[in-house]
C-alpha cells in the first residue's frame, strides 16, 4: 500500500468503521442507561509520562457528539466544565445555564455530577486535610457540586476520593483522616436534603469510587468492600443516602473479580452506579473501552446486574488511547464502546434464557439423591456427574459470546 495522504485518512477510518459493521443506531443506542462523562471524550491523551495528544474540547461540542452518537446521558465534575476560580461564583450560574441550554438543544439529560477532589494543589494533602480552611473548602465544593447537580436534573452525584491517602507514612493518623472525609460526605448530604425540599426533587443518589492504586501511595479506601465498611461504619449521618459506584478497572487493578465485587455491593443493596471500562490486572488505570480486553467477564458481569434488575447508569469511565485522534474519539472510541457494551447487554438476556445453561443451572441446583445428609462418600458419588456440568456451562457462555452455538466455524 502506498502512504495515505493526510487528508484521506478520515475518510479511511469512517471506510473501515463502517465495513466493520456491527453498529447500533442512534435510536437504539439513547434507550440505554449509558452516560458519556464530559472528562472522557475531552481527555487529551496527558499523563506523567504523555504529552497530550488531542486538541482540547468544549462541553457544547462533546454534548453535541453525544447526542449524534445516541448517548443519552451526560456525565462531569465541577471543574470540567466551570474553572476552579469560578465555582459558586456568578460566573457559575452563567455556565450552567449554557449546559442546560446545550442539554435541551441536543435532547441529552444530566445523569450524575461530580466533585473533582484530587486534581487542583489545594488537594495536595487530600481533602480531608490536617487544616482546617482545605476540610470546610471541600464541604463547600461537594455542597457546591450538589447544587449543580439539582440545577442540571442530575439524579447521582459521585465521589471519587483520589487524593485520601498518603506518600509517606507516619504523617496522617487513618481513623481521624476517615472521620474527617466523613465530614465532607455528610456535609453533601446535608446540603442535598435542604436543597431537594427546595426544589421539590428527590435527593440525590450519593455514590462512592474506589480506586486501588494512584493518585496516591497508599489509599484509605482502595476498594469498594472498604467503602461499604466504611458507610456502615457509623460515620455518616445519612448511610442511607450514600451507595457505591464501583468501576469494573479499579476492582480488577487490585486482583479482584469484579462481578463478585458486584455481587457483594447488591446484597448490601448499594449498588447505584457503575463505572464501565475495561483493562488489566495489577497495573495502573489504563481505562481501556468496555469489553476489549475482557470480553467473556464483561457477558458475566452483566448476567449478573441483568438477573438482579439493576436499573442504574452505565457510566463509560474510559480513556480513548492516546493514539486515537479526536475525530476517531467520536467516529470509533465512542460508538464501538456503546455498541459492545449494548451486545453484551443483549447477549446477558441470551445467556439467561438460554435453555442448556438453564437446565443444566436447574440440575445442579436439585442435586444427586441424598440417601444419608452425614455420608461426605455417599454426597460425592451422589453429585459427581452432575458437577460436569461446571465447564459444560463454562463452555456454552463462551460459545454464546463467540457465535458458535450459531455454527459459526473456520475452514480448516
Ligand atoms: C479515576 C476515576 C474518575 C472518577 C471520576 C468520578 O480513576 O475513575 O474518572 O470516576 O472522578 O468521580
Ligand atoms: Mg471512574
Ligand atoms: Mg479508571
Amino acid at each position: 500500500m502506498s502512504p495515505i495522504p493526510e487528508n484521506q485518512q478520515q475518510a479511511m477510518v469512517s471506510r473501515l468503521m463502517s465495513a466493520c459493521g456491527g453498529s447500533y443506531s442512534p435510536e437504539t443506542r439513547r434507550k440505554y442507561y449509558i452516560s458519556g462523562p464530559q472528562w472522557a471524550a475531552a481527555y487529551q491523551g496527558q499523563a506523567l509520562f504523555h504529552a497530550p495528544t488531542r486538541p482540547a474540547i468544549d462541553f457544547e461540542s462533546v454534548i453535541r457528539k453525544y447526542s449524534d452518537i445516541g448517548i443519552g446521558y451526560w456525565s462531569t465534575h465541577d471543574t470540567d466544565v466551570i474553572p476552579t476560580e469560578a465555582l459558586g461564583k456568578p460566573a457559575q450560574a452563567e455556565i450552567v445555564g449554557r449546559i442546560q441550554k446545550a442539554l435541551a438543544e441536543n435532547g441529552l439529560q444530566c445523569s450524575m455530577v461530580t466533585t473533582e477532589t484530587f486534581y487542583h494543589a489545594v488537594w495536595a494533602a487530600s481533602p480531608a486535610a490536617e487544616a482546617p480552611g482545605v476540610r470546610q473548602y471541600a464541604n463547600f465544593r461537594v455542597q457546591n457540586t450538589v447544587e449543580i447537580g439539582h440545577e442540571l436534573g442530575a439524579n447521582f452525584a459521585v465521589y471519587w476520593p483520589g487524593s485520601l491517602g498518603y506518600y509517606v507514612q507516619g504523617a496522617i493518623e487513618e481513623t481521624q483522616t476517615l472521620r474527617w472525609y466523613a465530614d465532607a460526605i455528610n456535609a453533601a448530604c446535608d446540603r442535598d436534603i435542604e436543597v431537594a425540599a427546595q426544589k421539590g426533587r428527590p435527593t440525590l443518589k450519593h455514590c462512592m469510587e474506589a480506586k486501588p492504586f494512584e493518585p496516591q501511595a497508599e489509599i484509605l479506601l482502595p476498594t469498594s468492600d472498604a467503602m461499604l465498611a466504611f458507610i456502615a461504619s457509623g460515620l455518616l449521618t445519612h448511610p442511607e443516602m450514600v451507595g457505591l459506584n464501583p468501576e469494573y478497572l479499579h476492582e480488577l487493578m487490585w486482583g479482584a473479580a469484579p462481578r463478585a465485587v458486584l455481587a457483594r455491593a447488591l446484597l448490601a443493596g448499594k449498588l447505584f452506579h457503575f463505572d464501565i471500562n475495561d483493562g488489566y490486572r495489577l497495573k495502573h488505570d489504563v481505562d481501556i473501552g468496555v469489553g476489549l480486553v475482557n470480553p467473556l467477564d464483561w457477558l458475566n458481569v452483566l448476567v449478573l446486574l441483568r438477573s438482579h434488575g439493576y436499573n442504574g447508569p452505565f457510566n463509560l469511565d474510559f480513556k480513548p488511547p492516546r493514539t486515537t485522534s479526536q475525530f476517531g474519539v467520536f467516529e470509533v472510541s465512542f460508538p464501538t464502546a456503546v455498541d459492545r457494551f449494548i451486545t453484551l447487554w443483549e447477549m446477558a438476556g441470551e445467556v439467561l434464557s438460554d435453555p442448556i445453561i438453564q437446565e443444566a443451572t436447574d440440575a445442579l441446583k436439585a442435586g444427586g439423591p441424598v440417601t444419608d445428609p452425614r455420608d461426605a462418600e455417599a454426597l460425592t458419588s451422589a453429585n459427581r456427574e452432575l458437577l460436569t456440568l461446571h465447564e459444560l456451562i463454562a463452555h456454552r457462555l463462551v460459545q454464546i459470546l463467540l457465535g458458535l452455538h450459531r455454527g459459526r466455524a473456520f475452514s480448516i
